[in-house]
């Protein structure tokens, strides 16, 4: 594709997607731009504007809000407001799904972060949107039920990366492509073709203030990364932004894994299968990466809750393969 292709030339120009079409895929892929241009804004001028801070209230998950989180959820349902072709929202910022549209047409499902990573907003460092897209099979009433899908289930996915610059990122299932957003023209323009994740990486990427919590397959990984041996490439450097979009991108494009594991107090981690693990380990695996819950394939795991929340390793394959090895032995 030529340089200088904008997000909607290179939608015209890649065609269709699995079995949807190719004017589905800009119907949904139109607004994740939109709002994460509106976002790019809002992010940027938050210090001026009086939005940075605490909001005051909780979300479904039982984190403080902060203003820009609930900012990141208006604006990426003001921007879907007009899509025909998504049926409901299921939000970290929302307690319940939402309907979007009772149209014929309305095939899908956004399943969202707005803003992830937004301990992040009142220090000037990295924030993202992730998205992913699945089918709704049927019609009628919106259930949250119909939302416990597999990722393996995911049409479309990806995020948006508030960072040095604004990264869109996604992929339906042929190829991992990146879009910077040029301020000047108000476009995003193809940056990253075919991101394809090194096999192998010397970066881990994990709150290792909690190491002490963590079960001995974890620590023992730990042990085995941290450990000098120059023929392998060891010891791993660390890289931790305290969001998961920024340092999975960086996995994505440099190697490496970023890890956020259960403990006893929360044998599930932190983060939320549907709509932060799942759509991030699809575009991993579609970059020739990984991802897994440390026993398995993450994208296999089915969830029982909107706001389920799951242990994750993801990034190069090598890594993520060790840490499940580790993680076996215990
Ligand atoms: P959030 O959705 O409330 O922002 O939480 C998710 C974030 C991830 O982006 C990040 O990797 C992780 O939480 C950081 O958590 P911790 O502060 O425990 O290291
Ligand atoms: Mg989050």
């Amino acid at each position: 594709m030529a340089a200088g292709t904008t997000l909607t030339r290179h939608l015209i120009e890649e065609g269709g997607w699995r079995n949807d079409g190719a004017q589905d895929l800009r119907s949904l892929l139109e607004p994740i731009a939109l709002a994460g241009k509106v976002l790019a804004r809002e992010v940027d001028q938050a210090a001026l504007a009086g939005k940075l801070g605490l909001a005051g209230d909780q979300n479904a998950t039982g984190d403080m809000q902060k203003k820009l989180d609930v900012i990141g959820n208006d604006v990426v349902m003001d921007a879907f407001s007009s899509c025909s072709v998504v049926a409901g929202i299921a939000s970290e910022e929302l307690e319940e799904p939402v309907v979007m549209s009772t149209s014929d047409d309305a095939r899908y499902l956004l399943c969202t972060d707005p803003l992830d990573g937004s301990s992040n907003t009142d220090v000037n460092a990295p924030l993202g949107t992730i998205f992913g897209i699945l089918r709704r099979h049927r019609g009628g009433e919106l259930s949250g039920e119909e939302f416990l899908q597999p990722g393996s289930e995911l049409v479309c996915a990806g995020y948006v990366l508030y960072g040095t610059s604004t990264l869109l990122v996604y992929t339906v299932g042929a190829g991992v492509h990146g879009f910077t957003l040029d301020r000047g023209v108000g476009e995003f323009v193809l940056s990253h073709h075919d991101i394809r994740c090194p096999e192998a990486g010397k970066i881990y990427s994990a709150n290792v203030g909690r190491h002490k919590e963590w079960g001995a397959g974890v620590r023992k990984y730990l042990d085995h990364v941290t450990e000098k041996d120059k023929p392998t490439g060891r010891p791993h450097s660390l890289r931790y932004t305290g969001a998961l979009v920024a340092d999975l991108h960086r996995c994505l494009l440099d190697g490496g894994m970023y890890l956020y594991p259960g403990d006893p107090g929360s044998p599930d981690g932190k983060l939320r299968l549907l709509y932060e693990c799942a759509p991030l380990a699809c575009v991993a695996e579609q970059a020739g990466g990984a991802a897994s819950t440390g026993h398995g394939r993450l994208l296999d795991v089915v969830p029982g809750a909107v706001h389920q929340r799951t242990p994750i390793a993801i990034g190069s394959a090598e890594n993520v393969a060790l840490y499940e090895r580790f993680m076996a032995e215990g």
